[in-house]
């Protein structure tokens, strides 16, 4: 039997371990979830409404234990876990209610003879894979909806933090959802991921993680033509213009850029600055992101856990190494509590400025607590540089001015935009990016579109 150890990123210690399943294994799981769809589907939807709602309701009973287990094997501090199981049951809870809304149409025909109908079907059996950032909410804002629709549904979760997902399913099968209907397999990435865009059972794919993998999938799901979902990466550029408020855009930077340890698909990843205001808004940041606690998230006081593992530590300080030997000027940070051998590594929250786009880190996706900051000096050379890279995900600006932010907003290409607001997901709202960032939405009455169908009922002879 070969198993994955799954470790606490903040000590490197071993914390449990999960089974790897077997391809036939997978395979039988994957045949239950399609056999068991003609059943789902029949449930009435006000029947698996409140079977969500119950999943949502026992997931609250047993928030600390979650929030616990999470903060072990993601690193977080426990307040954003705790935060993440609120964040997590919200989509359940908003999704139990669309559920019930799953309206079709009927359209007035060309004929008198005629009749007809639309209505709206589920996809089939839905299959996800999930990261590591969230193991919360990225599996539930894609398992609510699904089952909401009437989905059978079954996820592969991160190899670093499998346990936070097995003990939401368990609690999913405690509410009543039956056991084939909600599934959890583990196993590595690449394995499963074939043998799922393999299977002709599986009618959708849906994906949160980096861009390379969510091309593969898209690739490897053409032969059976399945729906896909792809929430990739992401490259987020902060735009302070010359009238922004500095002390918000400051602290809504922070916000964004420093939960998580940097690494979330829409965190602050790029600063671009007016060059008017930039002296004073770098001292301002650097003097508050040097406040920030670093440690073991279980700490109370921690707001900066540890990043998740030896490959995303490396990553960062490829980055930075890259920044500074190309001109760039720390600072603040550039530190590090890291030991590969016992498994912990913690990066000292960073701010680089005098950063130019010939280095990486205004290129490629961060994911970890580095911050870069250039300047512009009109809107237009602002625009050019946060459209500059295949991303389209996240986007934020500072302005007081309501030109410079209608604007911005017509201008930026992604597929979301916080204007004087770093914080910008919820359940209600629909998440996703474009061009290289992704296809779909997740949340919102969207987020329920991409697993549905639409069928045309013709009546005719009348
Ligand atoms: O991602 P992977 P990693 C970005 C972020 C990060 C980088 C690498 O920039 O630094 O990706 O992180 C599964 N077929 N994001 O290596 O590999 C894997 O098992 C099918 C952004 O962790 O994409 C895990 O469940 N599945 C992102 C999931 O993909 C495969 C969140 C994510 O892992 C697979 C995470 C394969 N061939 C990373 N290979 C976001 N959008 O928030 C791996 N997986």
């Amino acid at each position: 039997m070969t198993v994955i150890q799954v470790k606490n990123p903040a000590t490197g210690e071993r914390i449990g371990e999960v089974k790897v399943n077997t391809k036939e294994e997978i395979n039988e799981a994957i045949l239950r979830g399609h056999e068991s769809f003609k059943t789902w589907s029949n449930v009435n939807a006000h029947e698996r409404s409140k079977l969500l709602k119950k999943w949502s309701d026992l997931i609250q009973n047993n928030k600390e234990d979650i929030a616990r287990v999470m903060t072990l094997e993601s690193g977080k501090p426990i307040k954003e876990s705790l935060g993440e199981v609120d964040y997590a049951t919200s989509y359940i809870d908003w999704y139990a209610e669309e559920a019930k809304r799953l309206y079709g149409r009927t359209i007035p025909a060309n004929t008198e003879s005629k009749r007809i109908v639309i209505t709206r079907k589920p996809v089939g059996l839905v299959a996800a894979i999930t990261p590591w950032n969230f193991p919360a909410a990225m599996m539930t804002r894609k398992a609510a909806p699904a089952l909401a629709a009437g989905c059978t549904f079954i996820v592969k979760p991160a190899e670093d933090t499998p346990l936070t997902t097995i003990r939401l399913i368990e609690l999913a099968h405690e509410a009543g959802i039956p056991e084939n209907v909600v599934q959890c397999v583990n196993g590595y990435g690449s394995e499963v991921g074939k043998l799922f865009t393999d299977s002709k059972y599986i009618r959708k794919i849906t994906f949160t993680g980096s861009t390379p993998v969510g091309k593969l999938l898209i690739k490897n799901s053409a032969d059976t033509v399945k729906h896909v979902s792809m929430e990739l990466g992401g490259h987020a550029p902060v735009i302070v213009a010359k009238d922004a408020d500095l002390d918000l855009a400051v602290d809504q930077t922070i916000a964004s850029k420093f939960r998580n340890a940097g690494q979330t698909c829409i965190c602050a990843n790029r600063l671009l600055v007016h060059e008017s205001i930039a002296d004073e808004f770098s001292e301002k940041l650097a003097a508050k992101v040097s406040e920030l606690k670093v440690g073991n998230g279980l700490n109370e006081d921690t707001q900066v856990g540890p990043v998740i593992n030896e490959k995303g530590f490396n990553k960062i300080v490829s980055q930075v190494e890259d920044a500074t030997a190309k001109g760039a000027e720390v600072i603040c940070g550039n530190e590090y509590n890291a030991d590969a051998e016992k498994g912990f590594f913690f990066v000292y929250p960073t701010v680089l400025k005098n950063v130019n786009l010939d280095m990486n880190i205004m290129q490629e996706e961060t994911f970890g607590p580095v911050l870069p900051i250039t300047t512009f000096e009109t809107l237009e050379e602002a625009v050019d540089i946060a459209n500059g890279t295949p991303y389209g995900l996240a986007s934020y600006f500072f302005t007081n001015d309501y030109r410079t932010g209608v604007y911005l907003n017509e201008n930026l290409e992604f597929g979301i935009v916080g204007w004087n607001d770093g914080a910008p997901s919820a359940a209600h709202v629909p998440f996703g990016g474009v061009k290289e960032s992704g296809i779909g939405r997740e949340g919102g009455i969207e987020g329920i579109e991409p697993y549905l169908e639409t069928k045309y009922l013709s009546i005719g002879n009348l």
